[in-house]
């Protein structure tokens, strides 16, 4: 049997393509991912062959196409035998809660949960107060649910869980607040049990096993701080960077307009910094004020501990994370930067060095 799934570009952590990444994990059912250009591939004749309305996410099954993700998602639990319940009714309870989940969370928070997952633009004031109404009234009836039961049905896991999981994932890092996370408590303990399980964390890869670098960055911050960096410590970081798992990143402030006194920004970026704090065992950084007393901007370079290249989640999940535009950089092509962003000592993007601080 040949199963391939179509999906948008950069969409494997949308709700409704995760359930079903995740599930198939379970299952241990191959998948092949197709990606297409959403706007643009989908609005053919050819493949709304596949999907009459458009849509992703579709299963070809041998030639033949299924287009609503929860029928997917059913569709990879039967072929597996798992996920579905433990009898003919419990199975239809779970599809009773995949329709409740679809048509009164999925469906009315879709403004909140799509600017989310990066693939819709930012709801207006009025449309997110809606969506956060109907988002609190279903939390509500899922946390009375779970107050009395392990999963939303039966002793396991299920697509149901499956479901509601990735959905509270999309909405967790910026939408949930810790009153929410304390008033619907039995929800949240339900997501964090399904989050945790391998299967889930292939998807999501918040629990990769851990590469250690070869880099030692104890070592590299005391040599950094106690040695001159032209002669020593940077011929000493680019010979031992671990190109394997460590990775670099520049950022830039993205209001330089807001950069008047110098001293104020030396306090922003000490508050960045403090609230940056909690990635200091996995990372080592600087951060450069460059330009004039009265106009400047400032841009930092960052090093981490990262096997699959990602800053991380630990690090980007922190508020100010979004103040910056980030770049990945290059150990080989930028190292004339990571240069300069070491040794303080000349101008960067032509602006002059003005004062610097060590993230470590
Ligand atoms: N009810 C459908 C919804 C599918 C859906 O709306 N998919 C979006 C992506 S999140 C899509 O394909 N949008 C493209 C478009 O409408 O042009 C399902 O659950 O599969």
């Amino acid at each position: 049997m040949s199963l391939k799934l179509y999906i948008g570009k950069n969409l494997q952590k949308a709700p409704i393509v995760a359930k079903i990444l995740i599930a198939a994990q379970y299952t241990k059912l191959k998948l092949e991912i197709v990606e297409i250009e959403l706007g643009k591939d989908n609005k053919t004749e050819e493949f709304k062959k596949k999907s009459p309305n458009g849509t992703i996410p579709v299963l070809e099954v041998d030639g033949k196409y299924i287009w609503e993700s929860n029928s997917i998602l059913k569709y990879i639990a039967k072929e597996g035998k798992v996920l579905l319940g433990e009898n003919n009714f419990d199975c239809v309870l779970i599809a009773q809660w995949l329709d409740f989940i679809a048509q009164n969370f999925f469906i009315p928070g879709h403004p909140i949960i799509a600017h989310a997952c990066g693939c819709g633009k930012a709801p207006s004031k009025g449309v997110r107060k809606e969506a956060t109404e109907k988002i609190a009234a279903a939390m509500e009836i899922f946390n009375s649910h779970l107050k009395h039961y392990t999963y939303l049905v039966g002793e396991r896991v299920s697509i149901a869980d499956i479901s509601l999981a990735t959905i509270i994932e999309s909405l967790n890092k910026k939408h949930f607040t810790d009153d929410d996370r304390s008033k619907f408590k039995s929800v949240f303990r339900l997501y964090k049990h399904v989050s945790a399980q391998p299967q889930y964390q292939t998807i999501f890869g918040n629990l990769k096993p851990k590469v250690k670098s070869t880099f030692n960055l104890e070592e590299w911050k005391r040599k950094y701080m106690n040695t001159d960096p032209r002669t020593e410590s940077i011929p000493y970081f680019f010979e031992k960077v671990d190109r394997k798992v460590n990775v670099v990143y520049f950022c830039e402030y993205k209001y330089p307009e807001d950069c008047q006194k110098s001293f104020m920004t030396r306090n922003l970026i000490q508050g960045v910094m403090n609230r940056f704090s909690a990635s200091t065992k996995i990372g080592f950084g600087t951060f450069v004020i460059l330009g004039a007393e009265e106009k400047h901007t400032f841009k930092g370079m960052f090093v981490f501990e990262s096997p699959d290249g990602e800053i991380p989640k630990i690090f980007s999940d922190v508020d100010d994370f979004e103040i910056f535009d980030w770049r990945k950089g290059d150990f080989e092509a930028d190292k004339e930067r990571i240069s300069d962003f070491l040794a303080w000592d000349k101008p960067i993007d032509g602006m002059p060095f003005l004062d610097g601080k060590v993230f470590r």
